[in-house]
């Protein structure tokens, strides 16, 4: 009976617990909903995008910088910033077009012999394994200087720049084919395919536009520019592209938007080019086969060569049968191929329709020879009609498009309309439509391009931004929305003001896709992938001087650099390269001289070359510029330059206060025994983590690694300090030990990191009260007295539900109001030990039944601290 109306009374307690804890949060939510004027759609669209700390986004979006000349990567849901890759325009923070070796990348972008630091990065797109994201590499276009980029995606760095040999202008690119065979890049404004002058009369006859197919070698990572090739197009404007797959597999579709070859003239008189280019009802949409295209390129007799480069002319294409032109509707740009490759969907600027192209279609009027008629060029026209598979009225200003997961589901970018039309291009309807802010240029569905897309979220990339983040002068940010298109509706979830530049597209990628290395194999040459010449290992670090050519191998590691003192003559040519010795994830140093406009990041084990003329005479302290440990600010060295024509003297006048002898040797005893004292420490957490067999759990290994590494050096050390000692130089004695001391604190940063991480691991998991509990302890104040595990400023926690009766009740009494112990002898007796009280720190019962509930984990788990 009793036990019975016990379990009742649980219940009851339990149910009533329960309640007040949602009650409790509910006017906790209205209230925080009511001071920052939330709605409750807000409040769930805050829960739909919020990661606490630590929890890693779902998607990566690497998205163009724009007139930034970068990549910035950020995270989905969350849209938090991860990243900016510098890539045609110097990054001082990575040292990209500071140091040797990233301007030797960046320098690969000249054009025609000219320095170039700035792009218009428009389209990235991600290698393809069958038509679906490999997360391998990033390819990203500069339609301003007809560049294109390749991104290793290991490293999140830039490895190559190639120039287009004939375009002037390129902005259909990247686009890459289903298997990363080839990356694409259309021209847009037409000029002559070689450099020379042409006048502006010239344009049917000699203007030309293009396609360039860029053969990228996935084993090197890199485009192989000899076996590259272009194919010639008529003066059209191209505008964007897509490849085909699946299906059309083999093809590839480009738009244009001048099929009336208008060339212009407004300072003449004449209407301008806006006027002129659209005065046809229709331009023409490319279709040409980029396999048998990489055939005929092979054979010199299909080719010329301009600039060095392999050009198929439009007749050798229209012969050979690959080459074909269908009307679109005037003012196209985006064309995108459906997952499966079936149908082509063009956007159309001007024109309130889109239009589906179906490819068995167009397959068969060109099997059938069945065309409508030839253009100027000579190339076979496609009846439009024919080609369709329908159109659909989705509104005003139709820019882009990107596939959702259930089949035949497209988003498309509204311009003029300000909207985001969700329609369905088998069905031919629309289904939904969302406002968004404002003028969307690209979007982004999850994975949206490929031919596996994921649905879940949506990018909208805006052109403007107007009113919707705090003002910041007449340039505006730049606005990505995120859209929730998981559900029936879309629904509008975040604003990211993007501060670098207009994006146009992005390229989105489930995160697990993407496997980024921590550090480089030691002294890699990052921007190559191979050893660095200047690879240096500590104990291996020198100063060579040939001639006026000063080398310098150097390391870096917490907290020094390896020399602290060069002196170079004037005029001298000084190359440094350093190597980063470290294993330790995100151990990174920086590097500058002060007044020499050189940087480079060192990444742990990276070896990176800067070259200079000491051309300017004085002292010139280098410093590390990453805060990469307590002793960050002592990381630094002098340049000191000096003209060996002349006589530098100065009359020594401070008189320095030294040390007696007794001083000296007192000081190296102290020394030598914190030293002991603390080598017990690591011996203590080494023998803990070997006893726990750390080697099971690879970060914890990874930490533990590191942190031998840092112990190893000690030996070194040690000696020197005997010898010093030996020799009485006791003041040199005592910096070795020092420099003892600095390894000890290294090693055991990191093996307590491993220590707590290995905990992590083992311990049973805490609950969440528990985990509550803990955080109430650090942030309450207690965590300033009392360290689990050991006696400090008050007493070890552990046990401490054992060490009084009703313990549970007692301690929740005692934190409540530590005063009213205070008369008990036990507590007497504490008091008097450690000669404190505990304060009152004013903790809610919620929060002291965590605390309870956290030392209860801490018992459990009491052999592990
Ligand atoms: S474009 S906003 Cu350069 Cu991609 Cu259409
Ligand atoms: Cu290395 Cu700061």
């Amino acid at each position: 009976m009793i036990k019975k109306y016990l379990h009742i009374m649980c219940y009851v307690t339990l149910g009533f617990l329960f309640v007040t804890q949602t009650v409790l949060a509910e006017s906790q939510f209205q209230e925080i909903m009511k001071k920052r004027g939330l709605t409750e759609e807000d409040a769930i669209a805050a829960l739909k995008v919020y990661n606490p700390s630590g929890k890693h986004d779902e998607y990566y979006v690497f998205v163009g910088g724009g007139q930034s000349g970068q990549v910035l990567v950020y995270g989905v849901p969350s849209m938090r910033p991860l990243k900016y890759i510098g890539v045609f325009t110097p990054e001082p923070w990575q040292g990209y077009g500071f140091d040797t070796d990233s301007k030797e990348v960046l320098r690969q972008g000249n054009v025609r012999g000219r320095e170039i630091n700035w792009g218009d990065t428009h389209h990235p797109a991600l290698s393809e394994t069958d038509g679906k994201y490999d997360g391998e590499y990033l390819f990203i276009n500069d339609k301003a200087n007809t560049r294109i980029a390749v991104i290793d995606l290991k490293y999140f760095e830039t490895s190559q720049i190639v120039v287009n040999p004939i375009f002037k202008s390129t902005h259909g690119g990247a686009f890459v084919t289903p298997n990363t065979e080839y990356v694409l890049d259309t021209c847009q404004y037409a000029a002559p395919l070689t450099n020379d002058y042409y006048p502006i009369e010239a344009y049917q006859d000699v203007y030309r536009g293009g396609v360039t197919f860029w053969k990228f070698d996935r084993q090197k990572g890199k485009i192989q520019q000899k076996e590259s090739f272009s194919l010639e197009f008529p003066p059209y404007m191209q505008d964007l592209t897509d490849l085909g797959k699946g299906v059309s597999e083999g093809w590839a579709f480009t738009n244009s938007i001048n099929s009336e070859l208008y060339t212009g003239g407004i300072e003449k008189g004449l209407p301008p080019f806006e006027a002129g280019c659209s005065r046809n009802d229709t331009d023409f949409l490319h279709i040409y086969n980029w396999k048998k295209l990489a055939q005929l390129a092979k054979d010199d007799k299909n080719i010329k060569i301009i600039n060095g480069h392999r050009v198929i002319p439009i007749d050798v294409a229209v012969k050979n049968s690959v080459l074909f032109l269908v009307p679109e509707n005037k003012s196209p740009h985006g064309v995108d191929v459906s997952p499966d490759g079936r149908h082509i969907i063009v956007s159309g600027k001007l024109d309130t329709h889109a239009s589906v192209y179906d490819f068995n279609k167009i397959m068969k009027l060109i099997q059938n020879r069945d065309f409508e008629g030839k253009d100027s060029y000579g190339i076979p026209i496609l009846d439009m009609k024919k080609s369709l598979y329908g159109q659909v009225e989705v509104g005003l200003g139709h820019l882009h498009n990107t596939f959702g997961k259930e089949d035949g589901t497209i988003y498309s970018s509204m311009y003029v309309d300000s909207q985001v039309v969700k329609w369905n291009y088998k069905e031919l309807k629309v289904i939904d439509k969302i406002g968004i802010h404002y003028n969307v240029g690209h979007l982004e569905a999850m994975e949206g391009k490929s031919a596996d897309p994921q649905g879940e979220y949506l990018i909208a990339i805006n052109k403007l931004a107007i009113d919707r983040f705090l003002p910041v002068g007449p340039l505006h940010p730049q606005n990505n929305q995120l859209i929730d298109i998981g559900g029936k509706k879309m629904k509008l979830l975040l604003d990211m003001p993007i501060p670098l530049g207009e994006p146009h597209q992005g390229a989105s990628i489930r995160a697990s896709k993407i496997r980024p290395e921590v550090r480089f194999i030691m002294g890699t040459n990052s921007r190559t992938g191979k050893p660095h010449v200047g690879k240096t290992l500590a104990g291996q670090e020198k100063i060579e001087r040939k001639g006026n050519h000063v080398s310098i191998y150097a390391t870096v590691v917490r907290s020094h650099i390896n020399p602290e003192r060069v002196t170079v003559n004037k005029g001298d040519h000084v190359t440094m390269y350093i190597t980063n010795v470290e294993r330790a994830q995100d151990e990174t140093h920086g590097f500058t001289i002060d007044h020499y406009n050189v940087h480079t990041s060192l990444e742990p084990g990276e070896t990176t070359q800067i070259d200079f003329i000491a051309d300017i005479e004085g002292v010139f302290p280098y410093y590390c510029t990453e805060f990469c440990s307590a002793l960050h600010i002592e990381m630094m060295g002098y340049l000191l330059v000096k003209d060996p024509n002349k006589n530098y003297e100065w009359i020594q006048k401070t008189k320095m206060q030294s040390l007696s002898p007794e001083e000296l040797q007192m000081e190296y005893k102290k020394i030598r025994a914190s030293n002991k004292a603390t080598d017990e420490v690591i011996q203590s957490l080494f023998f803990f983590l070997e006893e726990k067999n750390y080697t099971k759990y690879t970060t914890v290994k990874n930490l533990v690694d590191d942190a031998k590494d840092q112990y190893a050096k000690i030996d070194l050390e040690r000696e020197k300090s005997a010898k010093a000692y030996q020799k009485n130089d006791i003041n040199n004695a005592i910096l070795f030990e020092n420099m003892i001391w600095q390894y000890m604190i290294k090693t055991a940063d990191s093996a307590i990191r491993a220590k707590d991480l290995l905990i992590n691991n083992i311990a049973t998991p805490k609950s969440e009260s528990a985990k509550k509990g803990e955080i109430a302890f650090r942030e309450g104040g207690c965590s300033g007295c009392h360290v689990i595990g050991k006696i400090s400023s008050g007493p070890d926690l552990i046990g401490v539900l054992k060490r009084h009766r009703n313990a549970e009740q007692w301690v929740a009494e005692y934190v409540k109001n530590p005063q009213s112990k205070f008369n008990e002898p036990f507590m007497k007796k504490m008091i008097e030990f450690f000669n404190l009280k505990m304060p009152n720190q004013n903790m809610s019962d919620e929060e002291i039944k965590n605390i309870v509930e956290y030392f209860k984990w801490i018992d459990e788990n009491a052999d592990l601290f």
